[in-house]
């Protein structure tokens, strides 16, 4: 299908399915063994001017759009998800000081964010509120002109190896999801440590740490935006970037149909290739449709993000779960298709399908998208009335 890109994004998504193919894919069975962080393409990806994409220019990026990004999370994509991970957590962590940051937060941090110089990571889920994102029990008391952080954050991509985290804290206990505020905290800074680096399924080059408050003493400016306003920032980041979560499932099914066609025109079964065969052309007939599917609706969503309308919870949500939904259907078939080589680590396609499955959970597991869409839908119908 022809989405007609113009000269531009066709250059960005060369660019990056070029990075993909020549440092991606070499790598990427070692990386999942090795649990290894992706430094190496992660410096190509700076290199390659890819961290400032949707940064404005006034800040050191090149001012385009979550369009723009999607491109290349869907190539890196295609090649692991790992590295996709990594590199699209740090605009899920810089959304909130893009949307609500002081110009003087974003002069200090985004030229570095830009420039693939400092990593970022967004920190919102708890032991105790993953799903239920108001449940957050990390407490930030003002003390003087400093914010006292108190409590253990989990499962945070990037954790350790960022230099940045925008952080969702409990400023006031009493008042629920409006007692929460954004704050930006430095690595390094006294009484901010980190837990062990998880073992995971899949995305094992990404990393996924706790981080641990403990007294953790910051300036007052370092609060994003105004006091009690931290959950609204972390569902508006949500709404921006969960539609890369989408362009992550279009990439991996990609990859993983790629791999499954291509060997079922070598594999000879019967005397003939086995894509010959009307099971398999059927399953890959299935597989290619809903990937164009997903593919045109993560694209439809993301360019109606960039025209800055007021509420997108709805189409980021609708991109992310069908995306993703696809994204695990399809690498389980791609492995059936492929058979029992499709379960050898020889294939990409047993990783595409472990890395496959963090997607509909991550960023709003597909059960909360679905509760997204559905209060969406009650507030349009009550409102056209
Ligand atoms: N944009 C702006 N405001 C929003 C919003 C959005 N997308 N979503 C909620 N709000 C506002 C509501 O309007 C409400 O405001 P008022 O206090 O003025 O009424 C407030 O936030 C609380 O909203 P709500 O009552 O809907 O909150 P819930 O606790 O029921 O949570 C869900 C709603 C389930 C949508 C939310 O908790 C969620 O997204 N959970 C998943 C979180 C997640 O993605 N976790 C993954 C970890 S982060 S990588």
């Amino acid at each position: 299908m022809d989405y007609f890109l113009d000269e531009e994004q066709l250059m960005i998504r060369d660019l990056a399915r070029q990075i993909t193919e020549e440092k991606v894919i070499p790598l990427r069975a070692e990386l999942d063994e090795k649990e290894e962080f992706p430094w190496e393409v992660m410096k190509t990806l700076a290199q390659s001017d890819l961290f400032g994409l949707y940064i404005p220019e006034e800040y050191g990026g090149f001012g385009k759009g979550g369009f723009e990004l999607s491109l290349v999370i869907e190539e890196l994509s295609k090649g692991c998800l790992g590295v996709s991970t990594t590199f699209a957590a740090n605009a899920l962590g810089t959304y909130p000081l893009l949307l609500y940051g002081s110009d003087e937060q974003k002069r200090k941090y985004l030229p570095d964010i830009a420039s693939g110089k400092k990593l970022v990571a967004f920190a919102l889920t708890e032991a105790n509120a993953g799903s239920d994102a108001a449940g957050v029990q990390t407490t930030a008391n003002l003390d003087g002109d400093e914010y006292v952080l108190n409590g253990t954050k989990q499962w945070i991509t990037n954790g350790g190896d960022a230099e940045i985290y925008t952080v969702i804290a409990i400023t006031d206990k009493s008042k629920g999801p409006r007692g929460a505020s954004a704050f930006v905290i430095e690595k390094g800074t006294p009484g901010f440590t980190f837990g062990k680096k998880e073992n995971k399924l899949g995305i094992r080059s990404s990393s996924t740490r706790e981080l641990i408050f403990d007294n953790c003493r910051i300036p007052k400016n370092n609060l994003i935006g105004k006091q009690g306003m931290g959950f609204i920032a972390a569902m508006k980041t949500l709404d921006k970037s969960r539609v890369g979560v989408g362009a992550q499932g279009v990439g991996v099914a990609q990859g993983a149909f790629d791999a499954a066609t291509s060997f079922a025109k070598t594999r000879i079964q019967f005397g003939a290739p086995v894509i010959s065969f009307q099971a398999i052309q059927h399953m890959l007939a299935d597989m290619a449709t809903h990937i164009e599917a997903a593919r045109a609706l993560v694209y439809a969503a993301a360019k109606f993000i960039d025209t800055g309308a007021k509420d997108v919870s709805k189409e980021s949500a609708m991109a992310k779960l069908f995306a993703t939904d696809v994204a695990m259907k399809v690498t389980v078939d791609a492995v059936q298709v492929m058979g029992g080589s499709g379960y050898m680590k020889e294939y990409p396609v047993e990783k595409m399908m472990r890395d496959a499955k963090i997607l509909q959970i991550y960023e709003g597991t597909n059960q909360i998208q679905r509760n997204v869409i559905g209060q969406a839908l009650i507030k349009e119908t009550a409102n056209k009335k």
